[in-house]
């Protein structure tokens, strides 16, 4: 079936078959990028949950190793399920995870490569005295997951931290343990943060960013130009959520910048599909770097067609929003560009209101956009539209609802005839105060003719700054479209299925669909070639 062939990403990773879930453990170690994940060995729904391996020197192309950890101890025999590494200074390698137990209560366990000379890290032990925690008294056996890297705590000798996510009652909670040898861990009092109402946390990540520098931080920095990021995954919404905050290890406290309760958690960390994201610190750039699961938005029963199911996002760097200072930017690693094949194809245009310019691209299948837009600023002052200062994308109608000054951008893997197209977009709606809020939305509603897809749209507001052009970065790779605005600000991944539009039927166009403003576009984009992923040489992967 040539339709669900196309859905398969050429430089996303993927395994060669199967069900995948989160990231794990990532590191770098002896010019190696290493990626873990959950897998399911024998389909392509979630189950029998081992950990695949793959490395890369570069993030973009992989060599598919054999599994690190299957699930065949009493702790961990009803899966191996979320963990994450700890690079100690003289050079081991500690990883801890969940292990779900053969009465089915989560523990956390530990592994270490069987052998540091080898750069690939094949093979790994797991401790024979595993567990080495047990869901503490009051925490429900079944609500204890997903380990963090540990990290130093500044003076205490040889302490390292750990977080935990959890919940008690509606609240979720990180619980932080301590250690100094990863086998013995106490629970210290209190917890690193809770939000009520917001469920069970899991895959909680805790780490640095410097408010001053450009580089990222390695994970136990702290003091002055730090702040620090607390990200949740909640199980009961699954979206990642994130805030900026001050954490202070002396009290087991992180508190968040805006206390504002209404704020819950803070902001989501991308908009669209994406869950169970995890950070490390890449040593070798000296850059923080998140991976993220993207699942799929279409029926089970066609993910069992296909054969397989779910991608890992595209890595993005991370760093503080200095000229906010509210925000997180993600941003595409720069090996990505490596794959940008061929002069770039560029596009300059008037558009006048209502109008649809397509863009020559052969196949539209698998490219790299970036794209900045000017609107009229006058425009902006003199508009006396205020009836849309409620909009908000998921729940105003898409990219045919029209406003003074929006909805403008790109509708890409659209065919010739727009049957099928998805826009991604901005919307400047004038608020009641007089000021301009500018919204970032990638629209599914008319993405496939297939019935059994979810057809949201997606998005929320986005920060632009006086002098600021709107500007789009779009990555595309078959079903999958990650969408970064304002150099990452605001980020939505959309997964896609076309009936239609797929192979050279696949088109992008310019569109400004508001119906005051005029917008200058301009288009720079390549298309990509296919990363290079390789099959280890055991053919049972
Ligand atoms: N996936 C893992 C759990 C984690 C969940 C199981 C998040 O450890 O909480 O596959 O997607």
């Amino acid at each position: 079936n040539l339709m669900l062939s196309w859905q398969r990403t050429s430089y996303h990773f993927q395994p060669v078959k199967n069900w995948m879930n989160d990231p794990n453990g990532p590191l770098y170690y002896k010019g190696w990028y290493h990626l873990f994940y959950q897998y399911n060995p024998d389909s392509a729904v979630w189950g029998n949950i081992t950990w695949g391996h793959a490395v890369s020197t570069d993030l973009i192309n992989w060599l598919h190793l054999p599994f690190a950890m299957v699930p065949d101890q009493w702790y961990d025999v009803n899966g191996v399920w979320t963990g994450s590494a700890t690079i100690l200074p003289d050079g081991r390698i500690v990883m801890l995870y969940t292990g779900d137990t053969d009465d089915y209560v989560q523990v956390q366990n530990l592994a270490f490569p069987a052998n540091l000379s080898d750069p690939l890290l094949v093979d790994w032990v797991k401790y024979p005295n595993n567990p080495v925690i047990y869901p503490p008294p009051g925490i429900g056996v079944k609500d204890f997951r997903d380990p963090t890297t540990a990290w130093t705590a500044g003076s205490q000798n040889g302490q390292w931290l750990v977080t935990i996510g959890s919940k008690v009652g509606k609240t979720g909670i990180s619980l932080v343990y301590e250690t100094t040898n990863f086998t013995t861990f106490k629970l210290l009092d209190g917890v690193l943060h809770a939000v009520p109402g917001t469920g069970m946390w899991e895959c909680v990540d805790l780490y640095p960013v410097s408010t001053t520098g450009e580089n990222g931080l390695d994970t136990s920095v702290n003091g002055l130009d730090v702040k620090h990021v607390l990200k949740a995954s909640l199980d009961d919404d699954k979206h990642d959520y994130y805030a900026l905050g001050t954490y202070d290890p002396a009290k087991n406290k992180w508190t968040p910048d805006n206390t504002d309760l209404d704020v819950g958690i803070g902001l989501r960390l991308d908009y669209g599909k994406y869950y169970a994201s995890k950070t490390f610190y890449d040593q070798n750039k000296q850059r923080r770097i998140l991976w993220g699961w993207i699942g799929e938005t279409d029926l089970e029963a066609v993910d069992l067609m296909k054969g397989w199911a779910s991608l890992q996002a595209i890595p993005r760097t991370i760093v503080f929003d200095k000229k906010t200072g509210t925000n997180v930017l993600q941003w595409p690693v720069e090996e990505v560009e490596s794959l940008r094949s061929g002069d770039p194809i560029t596009a300059e245009a008037n558009l006048e209101p209502g109008s649809v310019v397509p863009i020559h691209v052969s196949e539209g299948t698998q490219l790299d956009i970036t794209a900045s837009f000017e609107v009229d600023e006058t425009l902006l002052e003199t508009t006396s539209e205020s009836h849309d200062s409620g909009y908000d994308c998921s729940n105003s109608g898409g990219a045919v609802t029209r406003g003074s000054l929006g909805p403008f951008g790109l509708l890409v893997v659209a065919d010739e005839k727009l049957s099928e197209l998805t826009p991604v977009y901005f919307y400047v709606a004038k608020g009641a105060d007089g000021k301009a809020k500018t919204h970032f939305c990638a629209d599914q509603t008319r993405s496939s003719m297939a019935s059994g897809v979810e057809k949201e749209v997606y998005g929320s507001s986005v920060p632009v700054l006086d002098g600021e052009n709107y500007s789009a970065r779009i990555l595309i790779d078959h079903s999958i479209v990650e969408s970064f605005a304002q150099g990452g600000r605001t980020v939505i991944t959309s997964r896609i299925y076309p009936t239609k539009a797929i192979f050279g039927a696949a088109k992008v166009f310019l569109f400004n669909n508001a119906t005051k403003a005029t917008v200058t576009a301009s288009v720079k984009m390549w298309q990509m070639n296919s990363a290079d992923i390789k099959r280890f040489p055991l053919d049972e992967l």
